[in-house]
């Protein structure tokens, strides 16, 4: 047996080099201590030998098992550091190289405008309200007092679908929509902001598609006192606590009276510069009281209810907050354009804070 077993240590000593990685570390192991493995094999020959001999014996099988565990588990130690060496090996990384640069969107100017303004009227409880582009006769001109032979029809200059459906050249339909489908006839606070379309042809100030938000209100006893005061609180919002405004006269088919607003410079403080023209007054939107013919085309009696009713460019309105002096920058997505714009947008508003 003593034999057996050195030459079994020597057997073990001579085959450990030629194991390279620890799979074949754990299949020599079971070579030699498995349960059918060499040391069994051993171990079973034990019943034959005479009884002086059998605890010689079993100490020499468990002295081989010592020896193998202690040569184990210092190949196993060997072979998992050189596991890891090559692992970090093949997934080095390189840390000094330049990273790629990962570009962040930023919120257009538009959208900015647009919150900035829907976060006002919801705050003084209107309800922001959308429809469609896609608009029929009735609801983009007639329901609004333009009859089939007004002549505001062919100035429009729309883009017509078929003779009945057009782009919308406003978003005045949404609030025909909103008015006629309200069956109750209750009072109305309303904004609603949408693209409409004009066939203008492209400069600095005119775009055949842009941004419109107009806002109404439709109650009982409404005039232009609020009308005025709503158009204080939105001008203060968007240019200062310090502006005034002034109203117009003015004429649209769907209002009567018909009102343009100025608002006194913000540049300037109304003293003249180059932004007001030296007037002191920047235009910066179209107002009125909703028009009896189309409080009765949308089913409100105008005995019994008025309204009034405003609409503003967006794009105008953030040119002017922004210093944007080309409508056609907000649509051709020039990321220098939208990044620095951001940049600016950032600054504000740490000054503000
Ligand atoms: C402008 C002027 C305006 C309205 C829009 C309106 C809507 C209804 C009834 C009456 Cl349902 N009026 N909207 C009123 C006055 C002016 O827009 O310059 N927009 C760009």
């Amino acid at each position: 047996m003593k034999e057996n077993i050195e030459n079994l240590k020597a057997e073990v000593q001579l085959e450990i080099p030629n194991i390279t990685n620890l799979k074949q570390l754990m299949d020599f192991k079971v070579t030699y201590l498995g349960k059918k493995g060499k040391l069994s094999e051993l171990a079973s020959e034990i019943g034959r030998l005479a009884n002086s001999e059998k605890k010689e014996a079993g100490m020499l099988l468990n002295d081989f098992k010592n020896f193998f565990n202690d040569i184990f588990e210092t190949t196993q130690k060997r072979l998992e550091q050189v596991a890891l060496d090559k692992k970090l090996e093949d997934e080095w990384i390189d840390v000094t190289l330049p990273s790629t640069k990962i570009s962040v969107g930023t919120i257009h100017p538009l959208t900015l405008v647009i919150d900035e303004i829907e976060e006002l009227f919801i705050s003084m409880g209107y309800d922001v309200v959308e429809g469609p582009e896609i608009e029929s006769d009735l609801y983009n001109f007639e329901k609004l007092n333009l009859a089939k032979d007004h002549p505001a029809r062919d100035m429009q200059d729309s883009f017509y679908i078929t003779t009945e459906m057009l782009l919308r050249t406003q978003t005045s339909p949404v609030q025909a929509r909103t008015m006629d489908s309200n069956k109750d006839k209750t009072p109305i606070r309303i904004i609603c902001p949408g693209k409409v379309y004009r066939k203008d042809d492209d400069d600095m100030t005119h775009s055949h598609q842009f941004t419109q938000i107009e806002g109404l209100v439709v109650d009982e006893n409404i005039s232009v006192a609020h009308l005025k005061g709503t158009l204080e609180v939105l001008v203060r919002k968007l240019f200062g606590d310090d502006r005034e405004i002034r109203l117009r006269p003015s004429f649209f088919p769907f209002t009567e009276p018909s009102l343009e607003v100025d608002v006194t410079c913000f540049k300037c403080g109304g003293n003249g510069c180059p932004l007001c023209k030296q007037t002191g007054w920047i235009e910066i939107l179209g107002a009125g009281m909703v028009h009896p013919n189309v409080l009765r085309a949308c089913g409100y009696d105008p005995e019994k209810y008025s309204g009034f009713a405003f609409g503003m460019g967006a794009e105008r309105i953030a040119m002017l907050k922004y210093g944007i002096n080309d409508i056609r920058h907000f649509y051709v997505n020039n990321m220098n354009f939208l990044d620095n714009f951001d940049r600016l947008e950032k600054e504000d508003t740490n000054e503000s804070k």
